[in-house]
């Protein structure tokens, strides 16, 4: 084989193993501008919402519980009528591998979300739908583990 066929035979392994590296990380990482606060304001600015794990950190393939509490802008707990729970991997386009439970009303504008359940590593998100006197809105959180 000549020395200009080695190279180009080189260049392509090359090419081919660097490409297939970009996409297995763009598979398994998270996105670099993610925004990882647990505590944020809902979709409209309804809610003051915070997430906070039970066990941190959140681990692959074990049951885990969170603290889920909305507040109004000024701080005031919401009584919250209900709470639906749902999320997946976004680059993986599937849901969460089993449905999280909300308890009963902790008090002072808190819940407890049970039964949450990452069944893999990399970049999940938990959304919530609030249903609560003031109206309806909705927050999602990023995890990455
Ligand atoms: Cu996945």
């Amino acid at each position: 084989m000549s020395r200009r066929v080695l190279i180009a035979l080189a260049a392509v392994v090359i090419v081919a193993i660097v490409g297939w590296q970009l996409a297995i990380r763009a598979f398994v990482a998270a996105p670099d501008e993610l925004d990882l606060s647990l505590s944020k304001k809902s979709a409209t600015g309804l809610y003051s919402v915070s997430l906070t794990p039970e066990q941190a950190p959140s681990r692959e393939g074990a049951l885990q519980s969170f603290i889920l509490t909305v507040k109004m802008a000024d701080g005031t707990p919401v009584d919250v009528l209900r709470i639906a729970v749902g999320g997946g991997m976004p680059r993986h386009g599937h849901g969460l591998p089993v449905e999280p439970r909300v308890g009963a009303a902790l008090g002072n504008g808190k819940y407890r979300i049970e039964g949450v359940k990452f069944s893999m590593a990399g970049w999940w998100q938990l959304k919530f739908t609030i249903d609560a006197p003031p109206g309806r809105d909705d927050v999602e959180f990023n995890i990455v583990l």
